[in-house]
């Protein structure tokens, strides 16, 4: 009984504070989060391939929070392509990282984050990432010069999959 209680209890908090994130997401530095509902003009597709970025691809020095923004809402099963050059002498490598929360992204703190892809996997049909959790943000950085890529040159981003509303 006892357990019980304190198992709901934690669930509520939970809950809290995942909302509290996803507040603080759709407010703040971000502006509004586009969220449109699950209404699309072509909800029969069943998912899209992004490239990143558009024609910029992943590369220093574009704003990627604001491409983000202008480019969501994202979709379940929905595939980001990530695409850069290997590095080269005259090139700053890339690479994909996942971030673990809010706060590492805000800071580009690469510190307990996940290496997606690697600097050489962004070369010819690029790197490519799956979107396969629901409604969990997913906070994507650069990883290269200890996290400069991610700072100075904004290459961060982060999106919500939502489902698609299908017929
Ligand atoms: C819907 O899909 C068709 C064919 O895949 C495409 O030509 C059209 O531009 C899409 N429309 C929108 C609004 O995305
Ligand atoms: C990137 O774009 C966002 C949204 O428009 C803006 O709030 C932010 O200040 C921009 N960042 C930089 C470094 O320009
Ligand atoms: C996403 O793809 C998986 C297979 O990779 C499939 O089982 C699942 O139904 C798909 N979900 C949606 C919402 O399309
Ligand atoms: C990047 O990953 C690929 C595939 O796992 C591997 O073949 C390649 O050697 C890696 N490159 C570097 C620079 O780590
Ligand atoms: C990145 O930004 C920090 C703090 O604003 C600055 O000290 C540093 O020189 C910058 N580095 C580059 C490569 O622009
Ligand atoms: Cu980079």
């Amino acid at each position: 009984m006892g357990f019980t209680v304190a198992h709901g209890l934690m669930l509520v908090l939970l809950i809290a504070s995942t909302m509290a994130i996803s507040m603080a997401n759709k407010g703040g530095q971000f502006g509004n989060w586009p969220y449109r509902g699950p209404y699309h003009p072509n909800n029969t597709q069943t998912s899209n391939r992004i490239i990143v970025g558009d024609s910029y691809h992943w590369n220093y020095g574009f704003n990627y929070t604001e491409w983000a923004i202008k480019h969501g809402p994202f979709y379940l099963n929905d595939t980001l392509v990530f695409k850069y050059d290997p590095p080269t002498p005259n090139t700053y490598p890339h690479s994909v990282y996942l971030l673990p929360n809010l706060q590492s992204f805000i800071k580009c703190d690469l510190r307990n984050a996940q290496k997606l892809g690697n600097a050489t996997q962004g070369a010819g049909e690029g790197f490519e990432f799956v979107l396969k959790r629901p409604w969990q943000p997913h906070y994507f950085a650069c990883g290269e010069h200890d996290g400069i890529h991610c700072m100075n040159g904004t290459m961060k981003f982060f999106v919500m999959p939502i489902y698609r509303w299908y017929r």
